[in-house]
């Protein structure tokens, strides 16, 4: 056992009024090391029908994200020579933020996302074909044997939410191409401990993954890694190109990466063991900050109802009697309340209309999009809070 939170209720589990003074499930969030596989995973698996088949999160309302799934397609068109010839899978292709961009380009695409009412979004706006069911072993199979082989098979944040990993990963290899290639993008492990980013830990969250996880992952189904980058997304994640057994040429990036990743002591429990005392230190200084502010008579809102917002903040015991409101973008989640700490989530124009002292920064990946967004409420004096590595006002 490396940390626990003892029992918190679902990140996304986002409430309606009506919903505030009913019963709300809490379920115990332990993270826990296995030596043998190296994987630092949480012990809870809730039944993934109850997490994502309606979900609250769009990954369009990010211009980063886009940005970020326009180059990469972009990318893979060009050095993969992709044309109407080719095929294109997404799992956990959410509201075809990434898929629409290869179907522009004349790309056939397939999403498969679970979850009802954001598949509905692919289709209906994005014109995105989307099988809205769970990817794994059997629809694998089933695609395969439908003719559907993918030159390009995409998984982005999605590894970390399956509970049957092997069945994915097996699932992935059977609908790959011999020739074809898997983009995977995971949060990297490496930096959620050095940033102390521990709020991006939550039920939906099963694996915090290392390079070395991975890799003994995919050789067990016939894959491997054939590169790996670093991206700043999500508070730095890994980006791997992973390919069949035959067709694969290693980089030296891979065994560059996995040399390091030894030496920091990746598969030994003493990498993890101080983490559970860092994330203790931010909670009390947090806690800290945050009653001097409001002692001072200060107004405090927090900004992005980000899944990790929940964790952030229900870990940390920051409700009501601390601060007002958060403020989001998303209009789905607008109208809605956080799980938890019960607080109203209101479109970011709040902040204007009631100019609060400080906004903690709940969605800190997206500091410098936010930032430009907020400019106008710092200009006349709003502050942000960055609840983490260390809890900070930001200079003005
Ligand atoms: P964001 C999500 O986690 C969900 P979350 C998921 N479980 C996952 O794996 C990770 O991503 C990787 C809002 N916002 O992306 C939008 C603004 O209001 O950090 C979102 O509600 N204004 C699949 O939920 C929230 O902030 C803005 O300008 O922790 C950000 O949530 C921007 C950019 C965002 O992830």
């Amino acid at each position: 056992m490396v940390l626990s939170f003892g029992e918190t209720p679902l990140a996304n589990a986002l409430l309606s009024a009506a919903q505030l003074d009913q019963p709300e499930d809490r379920l115990p969030l332990d993270l826990a090391f296995c030596p043998s596989c190296s994987l630092l995973q949480i012990l809870e698996t809730v039944p993934p029908e109850r997490l994502f088949r309606h979900y609250y999160y769009f990954s369009s309302f990010s211009r980063t994200v886009l940005q970020q799934a326009k180059q990469v397609a972009t990318r893979m068109i060009q050095t993969r020579n992709l044309g109407p010839e080719s095929f294109v899978i997404e799992i956990g292709s959410n509201d075809g933020y990434l898929l629409q961009y290869y179907r522009r380009r004349g790309v056939p695409v397939l999403g498969v996302e679970p979850a009802v009412n954001v598949a509905s979004v692919a289709e209906g706006e994005r014109g995105v074909r989307t099988l809205c069911e769970f990817f794994g072993r059997e629809l694998g199979q089933r695609l395969r044997e439908q003719g559907g082989l993918a030159d390009v098979f995409h998984a982005n944040n999605v590894l970390a939410h399956v509970a049957d990993l092997n069945g994915a990963v097996a699932g992935m290899r059977s609908v790959l191409k011999e020739n074809g290639v898997a983009v995977i993008e995971v949060p990297y492990v490496k930096e959620m401990l050095d940033r102390c980013e521990f709020d991006t830990i939550y039920h939906e969250h099963l694996c915090y993954f290392s390079l070395t996880a991975l890799d003994r992952l995919f050789v067990r189904h016939g894959l491997v890694i054939e590169n790996v980058e670093r991206l700043a997304i999500h508070g730095g994640s890994l980006r791997l190109f992973v390919a069949p057994e035959k067709s694969a040429r290693r980089r030296p990036e891979v065994a560059a990466l996995l040399e390091e990743e030894a030496v920091w002591g990746v598969d030994r429990l003493e990498a993890y063991q101080g983490f559970g005392g860092r994330v203790e230190r931010v909670k009390v200084r947090l806690g800290e900050l945050l009653r001097e502010l409001v002692g001072q008579g200060s107004r405090l809102v927090a900004y992005g109802a980000a899944a990790k917002g929940a964790t952030l903040l229900n870990y940390c015991g920051i409700g009501r009697d601390l601060i007002e409101f958060v403020v989001d973008h998303t209009t789905h989640k607008q109208g809605h309340y956080m799980p938890g700490v019960h607080l109203p989530i209101y479109p970011p124009g709040k902040l204007l209309e009631t100019m609060p002292d400080y906004a903690i920064l709940l969605a800190w990946n997206f500091i410098d999009e936010i930032l430009e967004q907020a400019a106008e409420y710092r200009r006349r004096g709003g502050r942000f809070i960055i609840p983490i590595p260390e809890p900070r006002v930001l200079a003005r």
